[in-house]
């Protein structure tokens, strides 16, 4: 009984540690050790390095555009306007630095000046420089207003504001709408002197992150021209987006709106164009912004999200990842999903997160699926620092204070130099980088140090205000103070969505998760050893997602199978535990593997191969295109193909034992498609002594000319003890060969590369091929008498064949058209035509031209 008793009193204290609750002491000392932080931080930059635009923490200097080595891109947010100095001003407001932010305004009315001769990138400059003006000049309005400070102020920052805002305008001068990415301060684009204006490119981040900045400006002000470039901005990217998929992609060109590049995600280069449609909704209240933001938001959670992980795909081939790696920025997606409301998924993908900074300090830039670094720099981001606060607010959870504990003492104990805060070149050794981005100190402490505020320890109401994506506050007010100033351009018919967008718009613990205080913990332990802590990771993973329906009339099952992705039969177990999901019509459970996402990365073609009929009547008139498979047997490295008789297998799916292996001992043998995986098929039929196999789509109907040709993949096993030769025929395809067994129950044929088709082969090419030829009359069995051919070099098969072909179509009519039709239909010529007819129409059909190769299908 004692035992018991402490087993019990261990549990509790077990269990309230797991809760890792946190006093209001312990978090008031985190709270000023932020502060500490921020001072170090600040006084740096301030004392090393204003009015440069950065701190050069580990120089003590200040960074000054063209007198340091110039680092390409990055220094395009590097304006001459003290950066740092204008992105921290909210901040000083948020962390009750009142003097230190008096102090900061009257420095950038006195020192900065927005006219130079330097070329900046318009997203930045927006952003940081812009949103940064606008968020002290809310604050210095706010305290000017209480009447306790600021008394001399004068919207001087907010005619600041008006002033970048008209020298980012000109970026706004093109047919489309989508702005330039860069623009020259003082000769804006294009003009010879501007030194930009050449650019055909932008990210879809880059146009789609100026609502909240240029609308609050419109508003402020009055003038209503920045709202109207930004919405418009919107309007073509929403124009844009892939119909099908109701993706974006990554790059567009500014000038025609066409994609450059298509890969799809919510990291880099898209993250923030989702954030302020959502974000614009809020804070003007335009409900066209939340309907486009609840229709991608579906798209990304249908294709992109695989909770935990958040993997890129392609925006017309959706159900196809086309990394094995994420990117830290996607770490402020929990973030936006708790304002969605969507809080499991957040939880799921915080918590991954978490691991992965667990595992390597703080978040690499980016991190494969197995969570080991791709690319080692961490710049000091404060995406993840975002969510966690975040989800603290939304779930109260002191789990996300353990968190934020964790990334505070991270940041002292592993970025902390003499001269502020150093970003890490590579996680993996602790070396340090000489720069300290400005959003370090616009965003890393504001979150932090609201984490651990109460509400009431806050110089102002948080919650009357909204964090653009460099986490300046703009009151939510703005929507009331003066309506929208002109509908959208795009006449999008009201979205008609089966959830009221509103239910979860506010989510409350008691609404998403009532009477379960421990909700969050449950979805957490899910995902707490995915690093490799306590139990292997399995790294592939799993996801359920809802088929799409495909264009070209496949099942939904069928079409992501064609796109390479593979079905994996469920246990018993975990079919109990999916009973609800087989129920849910179109919910499958589907395994993505491994190979198949770099061969979609490689961009790898499809060899077509063929199955070609040599015996007679067919003599290798018949030709029937298969795909390939990558694994087994390599035909392509096989010089005269593999010959054999074909023979049915039983059962014909061969997904159990082989009933007639003395059959098809030492012949090829015909698969059906369907009830398990291809390897497993291949390997029962090698065991049972086939020589090949020659698998036949179950589709009915399926064809080689309405079919994209795919190559079959292993299951994710190894498949190295397969040695013999496989190919897949649609079902068209396969019936001419089952018919032809039928008939002649003797039916040779040839496995072999397309390209080495007996009987087109080059002139040059010797034909010293001998091919044994079976004669089996009708009804006779396979052991008939043998007639052997010897071609010799320069001797066409095909002209022996001519008169063979007469006399044949007599005999057999009509049947043996087809055969010959579908031998010349088929094949490369044929799909190289359906590219060709689709390229410059509608984006499902390219997207089967630019499908990647790849398929693993049961
Ligand atoms: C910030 O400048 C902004 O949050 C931007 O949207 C992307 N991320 C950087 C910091 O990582």
């Amino acid at each position: 009984m004692l035992k018991t008793l402490l087993l019990t009193l261990l549990c509790g204290w077990a269990s309230c540690h797991e809760s890792q609750h946190m006093t209001p002491e312990e978090k008031s000392v985190i709270r000023d050790q932020v502060v500490e932080m921020f001072d170090h931080a600040y006084g740096s930059y301030m004392k090393y390095a204003y009015p440069a635009d950065e701190l050069m923490p580990l120089s003590c200097r200040g960074r000054v555009r063209g007198l340091e080595p110039n680092r390409g891109d990055i220094d395009d947010s590097l304006g001459k306007f003290s950066l740092t100095l204008i992105d921290t001003l909210d901040t000083l407001v948020v962390l009750n630095k009142l003097d230190e932010f008096e102090e900061g305004v009257r420095k950038t009315l006195k020192d900065v000046r927005l006219d130079n001769d330097v070329v900046v990138s318009v997203f930045e400059t927006n952003i940081r420089v812009l949103g940064g003006l606008l968020g002290a000049h809310v604050m210095a309005d706010m305290l000017r207003k209480r009447g306790d400070r600021m008394q001399w102020y004068q919207d001087e920052l907010l005619h600041m504001a008006k002033e970048l805002g008209h020298r980012l305008l000109p970026a706004f001068n093109t047919t489309s709408g989508l702005p330039y990415p860069r623009v020259n301060l003082k000769h804006g684009v294009v003009s010879p002197l501007s030194r930009t204006g050449t650019e055909s490119d932008t990210c879809t981040a880059c146009a789609g992150t100026m609502i909240l900045e240029f609308a609050a400006l419109s508003r402020l002000s009055g003038e209503t021209v920045f709202e109207e470039h930004a919405r418009k901005a919107l309007d073509v990217l929403w124009e844009k987006r892939q119909r099908g998929s109701d993706l974006v992609g990554t790059v567009i060109n500014i000038h025609s709106g066409d994609w450059v590049r298509r890969d799809s995600g919510v990291g880099a280069g898209i993250d923030s164009y989702y954030e302020y449609l959502m974000k614009a909704y809020i804070l003007l209240g335009d409900s066209v912004f939340l309907e486009r933001f609840n229709i991608h938001y579906s798209a990304i959670m249908k294709y992109i999200s695989q909770p935990p992980l958040l993997l890129n795909v392609h925006m017309h081939n959706p159900t196809v990842s086309v990394r094995s790696w994420m990117d830290s920025l996607l770490a402020f997606f929990p973030g936006l999903q708790v304002l969605r409301g969507d809080l499991k998924p957040a939880i799921e993908t915080h918590e991954m997160l978490y691991q992965v900074t667990k595992q390597h300090k703080f978040l690499p830039e980016a991190f494969t699926t197995e969570f080991r670094v791709h690319w080692g720099q961490h710049p000091l981001r404060p995406e993840f620092a975002e969510s966690t606060y975040y989800l603290y607010k939304a779930t109260g959870d002191p789990y996300y204070l353990r968190v934020g504990q964790s990334i505070v003492e991270k940041l002292n104990a592993y970025a902390r130099v003499p001269c502020g805060f150093a970003a890490v070149q590579d996680v993996r050794t602790g070396t340090h980088e000489d720069r300290m981005d400005s959003f370090f100190l616009a965003e890393m402490f504001k979150y932090l140090y609201l984490l651990f505020s109460e509400k009431s320890q806050l110089p102002f109401d948080i919650d009357d205000y909204i964090f653009t994506t460099e986490a300046h506050l703009l009151p939510v007010s703005l929507s009331t103070t003066q309506a929208p100033c002109r509908p959208n351009a795009t006449d999008a018919p009201p979205v008609v969505h089966e959830e009221d967008p509103f239910t979860y718009s506010c989510p409350s613990v008691q609404t998403l998760f009532p009477n379960n205080p421990s909700f969050a913990k449950t979805i957490r332990d899910g995902y707490k050893y995915l690093t490799g802590v306590g139990r292997p990771f399995n790294s592939i993973p799993v996801r359920e997602i809802e088929l799409p329906l495909h264009d070209d009339g496949m099942e939904p099952v069928e079409f992501l199978k064609s796109m390479g992705i593979s079905l994996t039969p469920m246990n018993e177990a975990a079919l109990g535990e999916a009973r609800g999901l087989k129920e849910h019509k179109g919910v499958y459970r589907v395994k993505l593997v491994a190979q198949l996402s770099q061969a979609v990365e490689e961009e790898e073609e499809v060899v077509p191969h063929i199955v070609q009929l040599i015996s007679p009547p067919f003599l290798g008139r018949t030709v029937l295109t298969a795909g390939p498979a990558k694994f087994g047997m390599d035909l392509t490295k096989q010089e005269h193909g593999v010959k054999g008789s074909i023979v049915k297998a039983s059962p014909y799916t061969a997904c159990g034992p082989i009933e007639n292996a003395d059959q098809l001992r030492g012949h090829i043998a015909l698969a059906l498609r369907g009830d398990c995986m291809f390897a497993g098929k291949a390997r029962r039929l090698q065991e049972a002594g086939a020589t090949g196999v020659i698998f036949i789509d179950h589709r009915d109907g399926s064809n080689i000319e309405d079919s994209p040709l795919f190559q079959m993949v292993g299951d994710g096993d190894s498949t190295a003890d397969l040695t013999l030769p496989l190919v897949f025929l649609f079902s068209r395809e396969g019936a001419l060969l089952t018919t032809a067994l039928e008939e002649h129950h003797n039916v040779d044929v040839l496995l072999l590369p397309k390209e080495r088709q007996l009987g087109h082969d080059k002139p040059e090419q010797p034909l010293g091929v001998n091919i044994k030829f079976r004669l089996a009359g009708e009804g006779e069995a396979a052991e008939g008498p043998t007639l052997e051919f010897v071609l010799e070099k320069g001797e066409m098969l095909l002209e022996e064949e001519e008169e063979e072909e007469e006399e044949q179509g007599e005999e057999q009519g009509e049947e043996e058209q087809p055969l010959e039709e579908e031998g010349q239909l088929v094949g490369d010529a044929e799909s190289q035509r359906n590219c060709e007819k689709a390229s410059g129409a509608d984006d499902e059909d390219t997207a089967l031209c630019d499908s990647p190769a790849g398929s693993e299908q049961p």
